[in-house]
Parts: structure tokens; sequence; C-alpha cells
């Protein structure tokens, strides 16, 4: 079998245009009904979920946007009682807040479906092993992955992150067939695998990658180290997670999974919608989700879209790997972080000047964080041993305050270039997108 679902994959276009208003038209009525902060926005803009008829209608909506999730955090964008809620996920929020995300027992079956869709766009069947080193936890990746599996049949083992050793002992003695993983995981894998010889000692065949931007360039690397196919998966908690789109055999644009997250591209700035093959700021809008159903919904993630046939059938639209972000969000290792979270730790000690810089690069294909912050000039005078504490106290809030470890540098007062402008907080040495 090549797809999971074919009448939802390879449909006519006026099939899908039927299906995706009808779900338009009931997730409008939903979430006016249901949310507080979607009926007070609609509206603010004079619409009724009656003016809604058909997925033509969207752009008559009212976007949304992370700091909506913020603001009313934890559950107050949800749309069902949270006795109807099986499942939370959460993500980075731009400061201390995260952005919670929750599932109908629905919600969880449509999230697998997506996924088991995705598998298939590799060939997976009910005779893999999958592999899976996404993260296990309130990060989507582990479970959106494992759900999928299981939903196909094939057989899963939740490594989850870490200790590269013990996975590929894992690897080589179950016999793993498929890996997911973020890719410069996959590219720290394929290091590990040249250096010890090991390539012919694991049965890989696939993989799927995301979670984090990557180029052409990694994808030549994995494929050839690892000895696979190495397709992009692209998602994000608030919509769902993984397999929100997914790249087939023809590597030509990942195919949204559109029947259940309808996509837009506008303009950053204006907010305008975009013709197809236009860049610009991804937007999705969730019509078929119960407990989250998001309304164009801002990604800030930059990417194309494209209605043109693909060779393997499907009839989905697809979008283009995401080149960039129309916000400050780094992704360091998986993990999304804003430099708000930075600052807002930085802004607890009053011994450091809010003169900083945050410093990103790939060292041996793992990223590193660094943050160079100035000294008052209080400070600069201390002892060496207090320059040090004051270091380990801002190291470990950064840690907890990110899930992520960074080193933290005090340099000199006035040492940090300013500029005319903005201030340029972040140096991004990583060459991602290429
Ligand atoms: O990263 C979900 C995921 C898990 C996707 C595993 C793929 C595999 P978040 O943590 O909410 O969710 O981060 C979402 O990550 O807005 C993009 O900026 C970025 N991102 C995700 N997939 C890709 C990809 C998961 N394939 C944010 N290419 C998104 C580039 C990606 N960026």
């Amino acid at each position: 079998m090549r797809y999971w679902n074919p009448q939802a994959e390879t449909c006519s276009l006026d099939e899908r245009h039927a299906l995706q208003s009808e779900r338009l038209c009931n997730t409008a009525a939903h979430a006016y009904n249901n949310v507080k902060l979607y009926r007070d926005k609609m509206d603010k803009l004079g619409v009724k979920p009656g003016d809604i008829r058909s997925i033509d209608d969207l752009h008559k909506l009212p976007f949304t946007y992370k700091d909506d999730l913020r603001d009313t955090y934890p559950y107050g964008m949800f749309a069902v009682p949270m006795s109807e809620v099986v499942r939370i996920h959460a993500s980075s929020g731009t400061t201390g807040k995260s952005t919670v995300v929750g599932y109908t027992r629905n919600d969880v079956a449509v999230w697998s479906e997506c996924m088991a869709r995705s598998l298939m766009m590799g060939g997976v069947t009910r005779e893999d092993i999958i592999h899976v080193s996404y993260g296990y936890g309130l990060f989507t990746g582990g479970l959106g992955g494992h759900y999928g599996g299981e939903l196909i049949g094939a057989t899963v083992i939740p490594v989850s992150v870490g200790n590269t050793k013990r996975q590929l002992q894992i690897m080589e003695d179950f016999g793993s067939t498929v890996l997911m993983c973020t890719p410069s995981y996959a590219c720290l894998l394929g290091d590990a695998v040249t250096e010890g010889n090991l390539r012919n000692k694991l049965n890989l065949r696939v993989g799927f990658m995301g979670a984090e931007p990557w180029s052409e360039n990694m994808r030549r690397q994995i494929e050839e180290r690892l000895g696979i196919t190495a397709l992009d998966i692209f998602g994000l908690s608030e919509v769902c997670g993984p397999g929100v789109s997914n790249e087939c055999k023809c590597k030509n644009g990942l195919h949204v999974q559109d029947d259940h997250f309808y996509p837009e591209i506008i303009d950053p700035d204006t907010g305008e919608v975009l013709p197809h093959g236009t860049r610009g700021e991804l937007v999705f809008t969730c019509i078929t989700k119960e407990a989250l159903p998001l309304l164009r919904y801002r990604t800030r993630d930059l990417a194309t879209l494209s209605r043109e046939a693909c060779p393997c059938g499907r009839t989905t639209i697809r979008m283009s790997k995401p080149t960039g972000r129309s916000d400050d969000m780094l992704i360091i290792r998986g993990v999304n972080v804003f430099p708000s979270q930075i600052e807002s730790v930085l802004l607890n000690y009053a011994q450091v000047a809010p003169h900083y810089l945050i410093v990103v690069d790939r060292v041996n294909n793992t990223d590193t964080l660094e943050v160079r912050v100035e000294m008052s000039d209080a400070m600069f005078s201390d002892e060496v041993r207090q320059i040090e504490s004051i270091e380990r106290r801002i190291r470990r809030d950064v840690e907890s305050t990110l899930g992520l470890s960074a080193a933290i540098k005090l340099v000199a007062p006035r040492s940090i270039e300013r500029s005319e402008g903005k201030a340029k907080r972040v140096l991004d040495k990583r060459d991602l997108v290429k």
C-alpha cells in the first residue's frame, strides 16, 4: 500500500475543497461558541460563524498569536471541558510561561493518523522497527512518532534522547529500520557510525528528521553516513506536533495534511494573504481540532506553498522547507529558545548590565550556546571568586529556564558592541539553510 489514507491523501481538489469548507464552518462555530478570546476577536471584527460559508472565507477570521496562548495560560483557549482533555504538551513561550496545548481523545487520534500518513510517505509498514530518538515528555516529538508508528502496527522503540553509544547499540541489537530524530542528532549519529565503522552492522533504511531547520548539505551527510533516505518532517506543538507536513520520497516539498491543518502564506508585516509560490509567513488553521481549535495561527516560520502535482499522487498542498523565521526564535539542539527568555533571567541580576550577546554555533555537529553578559562597573572590580559565583548562578537559572545547558561569560563593561539601531542580541554562526 502506498498511502495510509488514500481517500484523504489523493482525493480530487473539489472534494478536498468541500471537506475543508465543511470543517472550517464547524470549527469557526466551535471556536466562537466555546473560546472567549475568539468570541471577542470575532465580535471586534464583526464576523459571526454564519459568515463563514466555505474555506474561501477564511481570510475573514482573526489571526491567533503565540501571545494569545500566553495571555490565556494555561487552559484559557481550550474549547472543551478538562474532562474531555486526555493529553497536555507544551513548548517554549517568549518569556517565562510555556505555550500549553491540550488534546481530546479524537485530537490524539487525528495526530496519530497524520503521523501514520507521514511514516508511510517513507514506505514504513508494520514490518518496520522504529527507533524514536526524539525527546519524550512535554515536547511532542517522542510521543508523536510513537503513536503514529503504533497505529501503522510497526514495532516502536521509545529510546528518547541522549547516550549515543547506547542508541547505536540498541539500533544494532534490535535491528532498527527507521530512525526518528532531529537532523543535528542524525549528523552526530552519522559521525559516530563512521568513526566506529558500524554502517554494515545497522539495518536503517529511512529517517524522519525535523523540529529544526536543516540544509540539503546536512541531508547528504546524513544519508551517506547512515545509509538511509532522510525525509523532512515538520510540525509545531500548537497545531499538534510532528506530522503537520512531511516529505514523500520525491523530496520536492512537504505534503501538508490540509484536511486537518489548512495553511496560508501571509505577508508578516501587513497580514495580507500571498499567492502560492511567494515566500511569507506560514499560518495554520486547525479545522478538526476539538480541544484547541486554532484559527489562523501565526507560526512565524517563513516558507512557500505549492499546488503543483507531485509524482507520488498525493493531492495535498505542499510547503517548502521553512527557510527562516519572522521573529527571533532560535532552535538550539532541538529546543526552541527566545532571546527574551534569557533576558528575563539576566534582569534578575543587578550585578550585570543589560548588555548581552547570545552566540550560537555548531561544533562537531552539536549546537553550542554562549551568553556573553557585561558586568557592571562595580562588579568588574570584584574578586574573581565572586565573579565566578555569579556566573554559576546565572548559568543555573538560564539552564532551568531554557531546559538547555549554556556557557555564561561575564565580560568587561562596555565591551559588547553597541548598535545604532535595534540592539543585536544574537550572533548565529551556524549555516542552517542551504
Ligand atoms: O518541533 C514538533 C516536531 C517534533 C516537528 C519532531 C518535527 C519533528 P515545537 O517544539 O513546537 O514543535 O517547535 C515548532 O520548530 O515552528 C519551526 O520553527 C521548527 N520546526 C519544526 N519542524 C521543522 C522542520 C516541534 N522540519 C517549531 N524544519 C516550528 C524547520 C522546523 N523547522
